[in-house]
């Protein structure tokens, strides 16, 4: 038809190929293929039946999520035009059929829906994930879904954005038939039952008896939506993809659509969709680096071997277990190596316990794991995780040692949070297998892994690197190496500005309060005590030397540690916890602490509002993020964003910290920060980046799209 959807016919079928890859996006051009092609196979009288199906490894994945950026931007007029094609479809007198493989998402499903019959292989999945771009379904799916899977199913359907699998969706009438072998043969079989039946098209807006009764709806509806509303912690999406489905159960489906309509312009208009989209964007984004080849050899990685049973070690290992990666893990003492046993084995046991995993993908997993107190068998991994304690010495003497035990080729990395990674890579005779794989506790869940690129890593190392990464289930960001790398060096700043609040006048709860009222996962002083206060003390002796003379420092914290109060594990830190429970309760001790050192240090304490504590903990990051992009420490603002979205509980839904400042107005950020500087100092100096965006009117975003 136009080189996007083909026709071809098989005796008295039509069929209709969609060929837009990767994932066959509603694209421009898409849409109106269909259109025509559906036209083609309606007036050719030799045609019985219609059959729709994806080419290549899916059906259709949704609308081309780039053509939204256009709508919001003014660039483009008009909407995606998705509604009159599926009308089209609808309304065509000849039987559509609609043929899934891969993923019929969003729009796809929504177009599925539209045609009278489904089938799909066993292996499809369906689902309305708009949601988790901030959008609802715009092209019928809040109306025609209720009508096929009832009211309930599609409210959880389209508020939560989880896909169903293909028995799932049978089972509640999203589809009509799972087909065994090939899909095309298996639809054209489908295809020709209908032509025999010699009925009238099924049309889904038809289709009102899981709708008949009102009341029932209602309240099943009321009840997804007291999840939902438990669930969305600020997002704004869920909710309206309840309201649509409300308008489904009352009104008739074309007043329905009208109101879906109007639901879905306020989602995509808003700064919620614009900055889940770029999230969604941002997190492919990130697997593209500058200066290395797409098709650069990658190194297999069949084995790997973890240095050291820790929290992290531990995690490290359950992350590549779970991928199905051998692991060898090695430990000092029996004492210490049976405890990190012990530690995975009750965190595979919680999973089972919550039915995350059966026992036996637990033992499987577990199984994979070779415990060892000696450097027996490490010759056979092709990486080994150093995750010993955070000291440069010990890091030093390790790799020094795996440089001899293991193979020449096998990849050293280390887990360093802060240290030198070249300093570390020079003690071996391979810096160039030599690279930071800085994993986020808890290793095995927390998706990010800050790949340190070293002065000689090598491309495939770093290429390989990020394919182990998704492997493991990660989103693998490269950054250069400098103190703390891009999530703990632009964290500094950050935990210092929630600390010099707290001697200014505000209470940890106050602080920790403003910033989960945003929609961060965590405030900063809640989660230094679930990290281990003990850790940043450690690091902060390590770089004394480096703090310049003078340089306001913290009052509190070092006293904390001082006190025995390491946070969670010790039962007290910014907070106190009652014995085997994670709850922080505000504790008047520290409060008063903190009221003693300020008021020897001669600080005036005085009232300090949410907006203050919000501006002053997120612009830190901003102008610290801004050195960081000016350094090419991340290769870009967008790689800043994912790293604290899904290493440090930035909520995504704002997009990241660079793209927060985009959202607010780097000139408005700039102002802030340089009254901050007057206010309290060099420590906010405005980074030079920040600075000379505001003065020429652009935005972090323009940076990474010049650089595209
Ligand atoms: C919608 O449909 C709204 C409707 O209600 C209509 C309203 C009017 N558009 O993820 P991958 C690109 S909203 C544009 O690496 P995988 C992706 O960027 C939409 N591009 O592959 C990447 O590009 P690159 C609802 C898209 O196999 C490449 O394709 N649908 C789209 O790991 C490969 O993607 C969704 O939200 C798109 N819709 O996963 C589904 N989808 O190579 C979003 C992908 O340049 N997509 N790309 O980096 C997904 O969840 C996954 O891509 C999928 C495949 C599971 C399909």
């Amino acid at each position: 038809m136009n080189g996007l959807v083909s026709y071809t016919k098989d005796g008295d079928l039509g069929i209709l190929t969609i060929n837009n890859p990767p994932v066959n996006a509603l694209s421009p051009g898409v849409p109106e293929g269909i259109l025509a092609a559906v036209e083609t196979a309606k007036t050719d009288d030799a045609v019985r039946a219609i059959i729709l199906i994806g080419g290549g490894r899916t059906f259709i994945a949704g609308a081309d999520i780039k053509e939204f950026g256009k709508i919001t931007s003014g660039e483009k007029k008009r909407d995606i035009g998705l509604h009159p094609i599926l009308e089209a479809i609808e309304d065509c007198p000849k039987p559509i059929l609609c043929a899934i493989h891969g993923t019929a998402f969003g729009g796809g499903l929504e177009t599925a829906m539209a045609c009278h019959y489904r089938v799909a292989v066993a292996s499809a999945q369906v689902g309305q994930p708009e949601v988790k771009l901030g959008l609802i379904p715009g092209a019928g799916g809040t109306q025609r879904l209720p009508r096929l899977a009832g009211v309930a199913k599609a409210a959880e359907m389209c508020a939560g954005g989880e896909p169903i699998s293909a028995a799932d969706a049978l089972q509640h009438g999203v589809v009509d038939k799972i087909v065994e072998g090939d899909l095309l043969q298996g639809a054209i079989a489908f295809a020709r039952e209908l032509i025999a039946r010699a009925g009238p098209p099924r049309r889904t807006r038809d289709l009102n008896a899981k709708l008949a009764d009102t009341a029932a709806s209602l309240v099943g509806l009321a009840k997804v939506r007291e999840v939902v509303n438990k669930r969305a912690r600020g997002l704004l999406a869920p909710t309206k993809a309840i309201d649509a489905i409300e308008a489904a159960v009352k009104l008739p489906f074309s007043d329905g659509l009208r109101r879906e309509a109007e639901l879905f312009k306020e989602c995509l208009f808003s700064d919620q969709s614009k900055s889940l989209i770029h999230v969604f964007f941002g997190e492919r984004a990130v697997a593209k680096i500058p200066g290395i080849a797409k098709e650069t050899t990658l190194m297999s990685i069949k084995r790997a071997a973890v240095i050291g049973a820790g929290t992290m070690g531990g995690g490290i290992t359950m992350a590549y277990v779970n991928a199905g990666i051998p692991v060898l893990l090695k430990e000092i003492g029996q004492e210490a190596l049976d405890r990190g046993l012990e530690t995975i084995k009750k965190n595979y046991a919680a999973t089972v316990k919550r039915g995350r995993m059966t026992q036996a993908q637990m033992d499987q997993c577990f199984g994979r794991i070779t415990p060892t107190l000696s450097y027996d068998g490490i010759r056979d991994a092709d990486i080994v995780v150093e995750a010993v304690f955070e000291e440069m010495a010990l890091k030093k003497k390790t790799f020094a040692e795996l440089d001899k035990v293991t193979r020449p080729d096998t990849i050293l990395a280390s887990n360093t949070s802060t240290l030198d990674i070249d300093e570390i890579a020079s003690t071996t005779s391979r810096p160039q297998q030599v690279i930071g794989h800085h994993f986020f506790s808890p290793a095995n869940v927390m998706r990010l892994l800050e790949i340190v690129r070293g002065k000689k890593s090598s491309q495939q190392v770093i290429a390989t690197s990020m394919a182990l990464a998704r492997t493991l289930g990660k989103v693998g960001v490269l950054v250069g190496n400098c103190r703390g790398f891009v999530g703990n060096r632009m964290f500094h700043p950050y935990q210092r500005e929630a600390q010099f609040l707290l001697e200014e006048g505000a209470t940890v709860e106050q602080i920790d309060g403003a910033l989960v009222d945003i929609g961060m996962a965590m405030g900063p002083l809640a989660v230094g005590d679930l990290a281990g206060l003990d850790v940043g003390w450690r690091i902060r002796k390590e770089y004394a030397h480096l703090t310049p003379k003078g340089e306001r420092q913290p009052l509190v914290a070092d006293r904390i540690c001082e006190m025995g109060r390491y946070g969670q594990k010790t039962g007290a830190g910014w907070y106190r916890y009652e014995p085997g429970n994670r709850t922080p309760v505000p504790d008047p001790e520290v409060g008063k602490l903190i009221e003693d050192l300020a008021g020897k240090a001669g600080i005036k304490r005085r009232k300090i509002t949410p907006q203050e504590v919000v501006d002053r903990t997120i612009y830190s990051l901003v102008n610290e993020g801004a050195k960081i992009l000016e350094e090419g420490i991340a290769l870009r603002a967008v790689d800043i964003d994912i790293i604290y979205i899904n290493g440090y509980g930035f909520p995504p839904y704002r997009g990241g910290p660079m793209w927060y400042a985009d959202t607010v107005g780097v000139k408005k950020v700039h102002e802030r920060v340089l009254e901050f500087e007057n206010q309290h100092g060099e420590l906010w100096k405005p980074a030079g980046l920040l600075k000379q965006l505001a003065e020429t009117g652009k935005k972090f975003a323009d940076l990474d799209a010049a650089k595209e």
